[in-house]
């Protein structure tokens, strides 16, 4: 059976939706990511975008960050793949020919550096998860001791993610192509602010980056977003069933749930997809939308991972089958950050909370705890600590946000599920987080009481002094990481 590709998706083209021409398609977005969330979310909204206008101009040129791989299998279909999206009640399949060029990042940025600086593009996009943005644990501001970041300044070829875009920002300007929108759609708090100064100081860090940094300042801006669709990675028996479905090999398919949602602020200084004719909400102010979803569902995700991962359970999906595990979820939901959250103008909390368990319960994705539990150094900022330092300024006990900051620590500590076998969760900041709470970097261990380890771990993890002195957080965490040692996660919950 050959690959899909553009010669044979006419076979395949009731899979997907009449009404575009991908040759006819011509770039209009530079997208930095080109995994599975992307050709899952964004890809998707940018298609329907063009199919209700008839506008061709905004196909997209994906980026890859860490090597060919996605590129290389992409290429070998055209830039075509499919998205499946699956529950209870069955699943759909739908070819995407947004898509249509892949670049490699780190061998191709010449050519990528041409997309910024063409003024048909106005629009750059990103998805790049939390570690590649580099910042300062703790902080929001980008870490300009990172070796990567360094050498990018020192006026290498870039190989960081803000080192390109500033590359390509430095040769959008020399070309007068003309302000752009630079739109991160990452779990990050504040997403779009956040990347605005880690572009400022990246330029602070270049000889000639005041010039720049004003260029920018007046010419590009940084609309926060809110995404949300759940995307596991794509298995083997995933391209198995679309193969069969299609009668053509797809290894860039990806599987994802129905839902989708996005919402993007509304600060674009030239021409973008009308992406709300897609479904996408164009607001004011995404501050409202981005806490609730990170601190509702991201949390909630983090916290059935970490404490999955601990009882060696599989997925997302199985962990809500053990009603430890989902009360406490709703309980962190329900308790601890409904009381934190801006209202938002016809929504009901409640209501969500219920609609994101469902979608956490959905069989038919096969989420691992291992991949929501990974990062969690880059992750309990926006999804737990927020509403830790809220809930305390409003005298509540922050008791299942410390659960599942304890989980997590135990991941990174002892690395041990609690039937004994070995647990492995990428953690970038492992070793620092380890040696500072006097285990060994390498080996994993089970010593360490909560009240020895917790405090340096945390602080090396880069959590605020304030709230590390403050015996109403740390004190839970302290007694949820013994607690979680004497009868592990599922009595601990
Ligand atoms: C997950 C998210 O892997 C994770 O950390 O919590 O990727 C989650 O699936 C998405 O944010 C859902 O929109």
């Amino acid at each position: 059976m050959g690959r899909l590709s553009l010669e044979n998706l006419t076979a395949v083209s009731r899979r997907s939706r009449e009404g575009i021409d991908p040759d006819e398609l011509t770039v209009g977005i530079v997208h930095f990511g080109a995994g599975n969330f992307h050709r899952a979310h964004q890809a998707v909204y940018t298609e329907d975008a063009m199919l209700a206008t008839g506008e061709a101009g905004w196909a997209i040129s994906a980026v890859t960050q860490r090597g060919p791989a996605v590129r290389d299998r992409l290429h070998d279909q055209d830039g075509l793949y499919t998205v499946v999206t699956r529950d209870e009640s069955g699943a759909t399949y739908r070819v995407v020919r947004s898509v249509r060029e892949v670049l490699d990042g780190p061998s191709e940025t010449e050519t990528v550096l041409e997309r910024i600086a063409d003024p048909a593009v106005t629009v750059v996009t990103l998805t790049v998860t939390e570690h590649a943005y580099r910042l300062l644990p703790g902080t929001r501001r980008l870490d300009t001791a990172d070796p990567g970041v360094r050498a990018d300044a020192s006026g290498q070829v870039p190989s960081t993610v803000v080192g390109r875009l500033v590359a390509g920002l430095r040769a959008r300007r020399a070309a007068g192509a003309g302000p752009l929108a630079v739109v991160s759609c990452d779990n990050l708090d504040e997403n779009g602010p956040v990347l605005r100064a880690a572009v400022r100081d990246f330029c602070a860090l270049l000889p000639d980056g005041a010039e720049l940094a004003e260029w920018v300042e007046r010419n590009v801006t940084f609309p926060a977003t809110m995404v949300d669709r759940i995307v596991p990675a794509t298995t083997e028996e995933d391209l198995a069933e679309v193969e069969a479905e299609l009668g053509a090999r797809d290894e860039a398919a990806v599987v994802a749930e129905p839902f989708i949602q996005w919402v993007i602020e509304d600060d674009f200084p030239a021409a973008r997809p009308a992406w709300e004719k897609a479904g996408a909400l164009l607001v004011e102010d995404v501050r409202p939308y981005e806490m609730t979803k990170l601190r509702t569902l991201n949390a909630c995700h983090s916290l059935l991972a970490y404490l999955g991962a601990l009882a060696d359970v599989g997925t997302i999906a199985e962990t809500m089958s053990i009603a430890e595990f989902e009360a406490a979820a709703r309980k962190l939901a329900e308790e601890e950050v409904a009381p934190t959250l801006p209202e938002i103008a016809g929504f009901e909390h409640d209501g969500y909370v219920d609609t994101v368990l469902r979608r956490f319960r959905n069989p038919a994705l096969a989420h691992t705890t291992r991949q929501v539990a990974s990062d969690g150094s880059l992750k309990i900022g926006p999804r737990l600590l927020g509403t830790v330092g809220d809930a305390l300024r409003q005298s509540v006990a922050p008791s299942t946000a410390a659960l599942a900051i304890a989980a997590w620590l135990r991941c990174v500590l002892v690395r041990r599920t609690d039937g004994g076998e070995t647990l492995e969760v990428r953690e970038p900041a492992a070793e620092r987080i380890r040696e500072s709470a006097g285990f060994d970097p390498q080996a994993p261990g089970s010593a360490g009481a909560g009240s020895e380890v917790v405090r340096p771990a945390l602080a090396a993890a880069g959590v605020d002094e304030a709230l590390l002195d403050d015996r109403r957080f740390l004190a839970p965490v302290e007694q949820h990481y013994d607690e979680l040692a004497r009868s592990g996660a599922r009595e601990a919950a």
